[in-house]
């Protein structure tokens, strides 16, 4: 697990987020109220589907592993459709859940710890990764009731290692073990999205195979104003797809369709994917990310870990060539770098970031 300083050096000039309260000691505390800058009052009116008949659709990914055999088309017409018309599905028979599992408990064994050696991997300015809170761009701006670790762990010789924790003494290991994991299935699930798009299975995997993988770990500590905090404002991901596992059942994560919330009931073992902004410019609007928030508990933490795949840092964002051969391009092109910059210095706010890459 080495590290490159130079190229640890250029991540570093992206931008950072503004250093505030940790909110896992502020929830510990005996507050009286819920400091105002966490109070959302748009939550109260927006609608929340409570008919659990509407989820997002179910890929069993063992049934895609050869092509012709029975199951396999229908299910890569599901992953099609699943892609075009949610931009979210649960990803079942993965095979990686040996890796899930132990990153799951060293995550909780992480944020268990006093905060005292939490900080220990705290952010630093002007890094996007470390131990706290993320895309905090102005000091009157709300915050969302919640902490996270976020390590970029691809690739590999760039990792920073002072942001991995050193305690569980398996973390290190175990994190890059998962990071391996799930590169692996995303590949898998580039591979499939390339035959649906009838693009060459290299595009997407030249691109990604060297990709920037970010590991969010969010904790968010229960609330007694649970309905009127959010965990993680809403949000696309800019990202090209994210895999999120939660390590509890309880549940929190929400979509919007059809401008109402969406609860999503996470299959136990499943892991959720998402369609991030950069892979509906690649795709030229033809898959969509959608935008979703993280809700919080009145009694009970809730702990997820989201890892986002982007295309490596010498790739151009925008649509694919092959898709806008005869099309009008939907997006502009950027490249890598300016497109990470214009993410961390934005706040979390529905899709507009895909918005500023419209044409
Ligand atoms: O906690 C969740 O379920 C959502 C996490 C998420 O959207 C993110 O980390 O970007």
């Amino acid at each position: 697990m080495e590290e490159n300083t130079d190229e640890v050096m250029n991540r570093s000039e992206y931008g950072g987020s503004i250093p505030v309260d940790n909110v896992q000691a502020l929830a510990s505390k005996d507050l009286k109220d819920i400091p105002i800058r966490y109070i959302r009052p748009e939550i109260e009116s927006e609608e929340v589907l409570t008919d659990e008949s509407l989820q997002i659709p179910v890929i069993d990914i063992s049934k895609l592993a050869v092509a012709g055999k029975p199951g396999y088309d229908d299910e890569l017409d599901k992953l099609h459709l699943a892609c075009k018309n949610w931009g979210f599905f649960q990803l079942i028979n993965h095979g990686i859940t040996e890796s899930i599992d132990a990153m799951k408990k060293v995550t909780e064994e992480f944020f268990k710890l006093p905060l005292e050696e939490k900080i220990n991997c705290a952010q630093i300015p002007s890094s996007i990764e470390g131990y706290g809170q993320a895309f905090v761009v102005s000091e009157d701006q709300k915050l969302d009731w919640g902490d996270m670790l976020f390590i970029l762990p691809l690739p590999i010789p760039q990792r920073n290692m002072r942001f991995w924790p050193q305690t569980p003494p398996s973390f290190r290991t175990t994190l890059d073990e998962y990071s391996k994991a799930l590169q692996g299935v995303s590949m898998e699930l580039f591979k499939l999205m390339s035959i649906n798009l009838r693009i060459k299975p290299a595009t997407l995997s030249n691109m990604y195979e060297n990709c920037t993988q970010g590991i969010r770990m969010n904790y968010y500590p229960p609330c007694y104003e649970a309905d009127k905090v959010l965990g993680l404002a809403p949000h696309s991901d800019a990202t090209g797809i994210t895999l999120l596992v939660q390590i509890n059942e309880v549940q929190g994560l929400q979509i919007k369709k059809n401008s109402k919330w969406v609860p999503i009931k996470p299959i136990p073992g499943s892991i959720i994917v998402n369609i991030g902004d950069v892979m509906e410019i690649m795709s030229n609007g033809e898959y969509t990310s959608i935008e979703h928030r993280a809700m919080v508990n009145f009694e009970r933490e809730r702990i997820s870990i989201a890892a986002f795949h982007s295309p490596g840092v010498k790739a151009m964002i925008g649509p694919l060539m092959e898709l806008v051969k005869d099309k009008t391009p939907k997006y502009k092109t950027i490249d890598s770098e300016d497109y990470v910059r214009l993410v961390v210095n934005s706040k979390l706010d529905g899709k507009s970031l895909i918005d500023h890459m419209r044409i």
